[in-house]
């Protein structure tokens, strides 16, 4: 039963053979070329073109990631992000988002109603309360006195869709109303930053929180290695503590791919080898090499370099 002593040295050496061979043990070169926006699905394509504009206009990589995830979350036509995303069983929407900085400052909030930019108000979180973590009605309080407006998220669409969905509850995945969004980026000094912002699973049961607002979870970032972001099935992205540990494969020396890959293969291992769910990865190492994965099927990132602002398909690992 169990690892036996000899294997578990053996995963161990392998973990730690890693950085020598590719990165000789040093630290990681920053990235010196232009500024990177890497966000996952096709609405990350405005996504990173407000994160530019943020950057043009002085901003760091914090803002463009925060001006980025804005653009979904104001969207009522995103139907997963803020504004328009499908609500709870019970027809309440319920966002989850939160944000990571350079200096590894992090802030959240998780089911939060009534308010259009959670992301912003996890910003705030981060930058003016002693707190990493705002839930709910605290969290709506919180961003009501910081003068969010108050707004219903539901839209005639999003309530039609819930209303229909009603009649028969069928059972959802994530992945058949994807698009949560995370936002990585890196800016003209090399650091890094990012958030995620979602919606989460459409007819979740009321109170549920995914992955997105999870710290290591939906988004880590770490600004000596690199930062990653996920979607898909948010529980099992948080069972392993998969942004962190792409960050942590980055670390040891994997190329950004390889860690995403690597992630989702300690999935796909807890599944039987084949999970019915959609998980994928994105990520930014520090010398500006970005990498991404998904289980199966398919997956889109949108990746800015310079001018260029392109949308890219993967397949699945399966
Ligand atoms: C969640 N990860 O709440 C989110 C959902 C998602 O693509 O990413 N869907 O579990």
């Amino acid at each position: 039963m169990g690892m036996k002593r000899r294997d578990f040295i053996k995963t161990t050496a392998i973990g730690l053979a890693a950085p020598t061979t590719i990165f000789g043990g040093s630290k990681l070169k920053t990235n010196k070329n232009d500024p990177i926006i890497l966000s996952t699905w096709d609405h990350g394509l405005p996504a990173n073109d407000a994160g530019l504009i943020s950057l043009q206009n002085g901003g760091n990589a914090m803002d463009a990631a925060e001006a980025g995830a804005r653009i979904p979350e104001g969207d009522p036509k995103s139907t997963s992000v803020g504004f328009g995303g499908l609500p709870d069983e019970q027809g309440n929407v319920t966002l989850d988002a939160c944000v990571m900085d350079s200096t590894g400052n992090a802030g959240s909030v998780a089911f939060i109603q009534n308010i259009k930019h959670p992301v912003s108000v996890a910003r705030k979180v981060m930058e003016d309360t002693k707190h990493v973590m705002l839930v709910g009605e605290g969290a709506r309080q919180f961003a009501v006195s910081q003068g969010f407006e108050e707004i219903d998220l539901l839209t005639n669409e999003s309530k039609a869709a819930w209303e229909k969905w009603k009649k028969k509850r069928r059972k959802m995945t994530p992945h058949e109303t994807h698009d949560t969004i995370a936002v990585l980026a890196q800016d003209n000094k090399g650091d890094l930053a990012g958030a995620c912002t979602t919606s989460g699973w459409a007819y979740k049961m009321h109170g549920r929180v995914g992955d997105s607002p999870i710290i290591g979870a939906g988004l880590f970032v770490d600004n000596e290695v690199g930062c990653a972001g996920g979607t898909g099935l948010g529980e099992e992205v948080i069972k392993t503590a998969g942004s962190f540990l792409v960050v942590e494969l980055m670390r040891q020396g994997y190329d950004p791919t390889k860690a995403c890959e690597e992630a989702l293969n300690r999935v796909i291992k807890k599944h039987n080898g084949n999970p019915d769910f959609q998980i994928a990865y994105i990520a930014i190492r520090k010398d500006g090499k970005i990498g991404s994965a998904c289980i199966k099927w398919s997956f889109e990132y949108a990746l800015a370099r310079g001018e260029q602002n392109k949308l890219h398909k993967i397949k699945g690992l399966l």
